[in-house]
């Protein structure tokens, strides 16, 4: 059940495997690649595991059996599974993400759901925030992927799937019926080849017919199953993620067009982007012992510094200096600024500090 409004991210990689093996032989770029097993042309044997898009238009999917595979895409390049590289990519991807601090569903080898609620307050936050994402994945992995917002966790898969790759889709609550209206019913997680079958013959394809039909007249068609897919519709599906991982650093950055000279611009930029990410550390009863800061510079070269201190600290003053410090000397660049980002990591929750007896007293 819906409880509060939420703002439900789904992040997931494109083409996981194949990007993977595209990212370790670069010369498969391009090529439609399956991988699967290399022998499925002498054995006949296996399935997809994932393909690349250039693969998928010949109509290849993923858990196809090979055999159908190379019968419709002969000249396909198949290649064997990194299985260890995979699970060790997406477990930094993860770690990543969980960084953010906020409830986290780890759903598979390459998707998670994020309540993003707390730290983006409207849905243009969220967007900045995806964008932080796909950017931060691709810097560290070089793997793209796509990024689904909305009310549910259910929503948020569907909409990360709706313009892969590289997506970021937004579907808000007031913008429901229009989602739904031109989506194939395929695009609803749960309806499979055989029920899709089922709604063809019925001649529904996309949702258009089934967004306004009423409860009983879902259960007509979809049985038990109807339920579920009128809440889907209307934004009525879960919105919980109970898990939560704690939280590794807090950072806020700032995309602009600067030019060379605009040190008191800059310095504003500096002076609230500081505030937001002190904010966070106060309000989240944190300290921390390491300050990061990145510049990009308007020819996109971009470079991080840190410095970390001896214990963790929640000093305001400390900690905007050495901020300054780090950032300033960066201000007089002959090239304009482009961002601006801070950072605090290596987090720890305030000490509790012990009442003594004196202020048990007072
Ligand atoms: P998916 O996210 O379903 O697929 P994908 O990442 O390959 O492609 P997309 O861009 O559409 O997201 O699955 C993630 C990985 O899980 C996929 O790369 C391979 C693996 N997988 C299997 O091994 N067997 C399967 O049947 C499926 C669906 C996926
Ligand atoms: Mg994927």
């Amino acid at each position: 059940m819906v409880v509060e409004n939420r703002i439900i991210m789904h992040v997931d990689l494109d083409m996981f495997f194949a990007a993977v093996e595209l990212r370790k032989n670069p010369t498969l770029r391009g090529e439609p690649v399956i991988v699967g097993n290399p022998e499925a042309r002498k054995t006949k044997k296996g399935v997809v595991l994932t393909c690349t898009y250039e693969a998928r238009q010949f109509g290849v999917k993923s858990g196809m059996s090979m055999f159908e595979a190379l019968h419709k895409c002969p000249n396909a390049i198949i290649v064997p599974p990194s299985r260890k590289e995979y699970s060790e990519t997406s477990w930094r991807i993860m770690e990543y993400l969980k960084g953010y601090g906020v409830p986290i569903k780890i759903a598979s080898i390459d998707e998670a759901y994020m309540d993003v609620t707390e730290i983006a307050e409207t849905w243009e936050d969220a967007r900045e925030l995806a964008w932080k994402i796909q950017e931060d994945i691709f810097e560290r992995e070089k793997l793209t992927c796509s990024i689904g917002i909305g009310p549910t966790l259910k929503i948020a898969k569907i909409a990360s799937d709706y313009d892969k790759p590289k997506g970021i889709v937004i579907v808000k609550p007031e913008d429901l019926p229009d989602f739904f209206r031109g989506l194939p019913v395929s695009s609803i997680p749960g309806i499979g080849n055989v029920t899709s079958t089922r709604l063809k013959d019925m001649g529904i394809e996309t949702c258009d017919q089934l967004i306004f039909l009423s409860l009983l007249e879902l259960k007509e068609i979809f049985g038990s199953m109807a339920d579920h897919i009128f809440r889907l519709f209307r934004g009525e599906t879960t919105n919980k993620i109970k898990e939560r991982a704690p939280r590794k650093s807090i950072s806020h950055e700032r995309t602009f067009h600067g030019q060379p000279g605009e040190k008191s611009r800059y310095k504003k930029i500096m002076d609230s982007l500081f505030e937001r990410t002190y904010e966070v550390l106060i309000r989240e009863k944190l300290e921390t012992r390491t300050v990061i800061v990145k510049v990009r510079f308007s020819n996109y070269k971009t470079i991080t510094r840190s410095r970390s201190l001896p214990f963790p600290s929640h000093d305001r003053e400390k900690l905007y200096n050495i901020t300054k410090e780090l950032l300033e000397t960066h201000f007089s660049s002959i090239l304009g600024i482009r961002l601006i980002g801070i950072g605090f990591s290596n987090l720890k929750k305030k000490e509790q500090k012990q009442l003594s007896l004196v202020d048990f007293l007072q």
